[in-house]
């Protein structure tokens, strides 16, 4: 396939680049951590997101090596990011073939000690759906992960069927509240965002911290805030001078 050729082509020429959205923390309104948003900077298409060319690369395989460049990046700029006196943790999606490689755990090793990053500045986050599909492997993997010290985010939390049981179970840090759940929130007519209040309070008595995304207006974080959640990411962040202060530094490169 063409487009196979294109994406192999992306890898080898370095069309790829890295675009950042912080993660603020509520109680400081301070930026804590960034998450990695893979970019194709197609020559003659422009600038593409991942929905338009993930896929084949999860069929091709190829999403296995341009995973890896997109954690050694991510390393390499939160190192960066380090040096200039802003330690923010940066976080890193990782994609069902990613998640099943048998050394995965080795090659996050890699991509760490390539970069100087330590361990707990580097947050990886993965879908309910990934999990899902390969809970037999999952927890020997999420342990193998979690021994290098890194955190573990578990990403578009409440559009899939985890069980209590199985978060109770794995190593989780934080939980990622999906942002269709967010949106909601503070609209005309909208239903009472009782699903929002339930996951805030099921993650906060299992000890892990819970992240909003997607949220974009002063309702939807006021009502966070009320409801106890600890960060949230999205449009909201940039449109209200929450950056000040970093400076251009999660411009990506
Ligand atoms: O915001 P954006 O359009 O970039 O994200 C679309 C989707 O692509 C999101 O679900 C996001 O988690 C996913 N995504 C973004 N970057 C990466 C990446 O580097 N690897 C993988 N596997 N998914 C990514
Ligand atoms: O969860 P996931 O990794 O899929 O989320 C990343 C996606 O969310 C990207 O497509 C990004 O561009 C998008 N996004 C980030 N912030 C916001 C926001 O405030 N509102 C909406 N609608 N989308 C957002
Ligand atoms: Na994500
Ligand atoms: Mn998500």
């Amino acid at each position: 396939v063409a487009f196979e050729n294109d994406l192999r082509r992306a890898l080898r020429e370095q069309q790829f680049v890295l675009e950042y959205e912080a993660q603020v923390d509520i109680a400081s309104a301070r930026p804590m951590a960034a998450e990695a948003l893979l970019r194709w900077r197609h020559p003659s298409l422009g600038l593409l997101r991942p929905e338009r060319f993930i896929a084949v690369a999860e069929e091709s395989g190829l999403m296995v090596p341009i995973g890896q460049w997109v954690l050694e990046q991510a390393c390499r700029e939160a190192r960066r990011w380090q040096q200039a006196g802003h330690p923010l943790t940066v976080a890193v999606n990782l994609s069902p073939t990613q998640f099943l490689q048998r050394n995965l755990a080795d090659r996050v090793a890699a991509a760490l000690a390539a970069s100087g990053l330590a361990p707990e500045l580097l947050e990886l986050e993965l879908t309910e759906a990934v999990i899902m599909k390969h809970v037999a492997t999952a927890p020997a993997t999420l342990r193998a992960l979690r021994a290098l010290g890194v955190r573990l985010a578990i990403d578009d939390f409440g559009t899939g069927y985890t069980r209590v049981g199985h978060l109770r179970e794995y190593p989780f840090d934080k939980l990622k509240i999906d942002r269709t759940f967010i949106r909601d929130i503070g609209g005309d007519g909208a239903a009472p965002p009782t699903a929002v209040v339930a996951m805030i309070a099921m993650a906060r008595s299992l000890g892990l911290k819970v992240l909003a995304e997607g949220v974009e207006t002063e309702a939807q974080l006021r009502f966070l805030t009320q409801h106890g959640c600890d960060q949230f990411q999205g449009h909201y962040v940039a449109q209200n001078g929450m950056l000040d202060g970093l400076d251009g530094l999660l411009d990506g490169a």
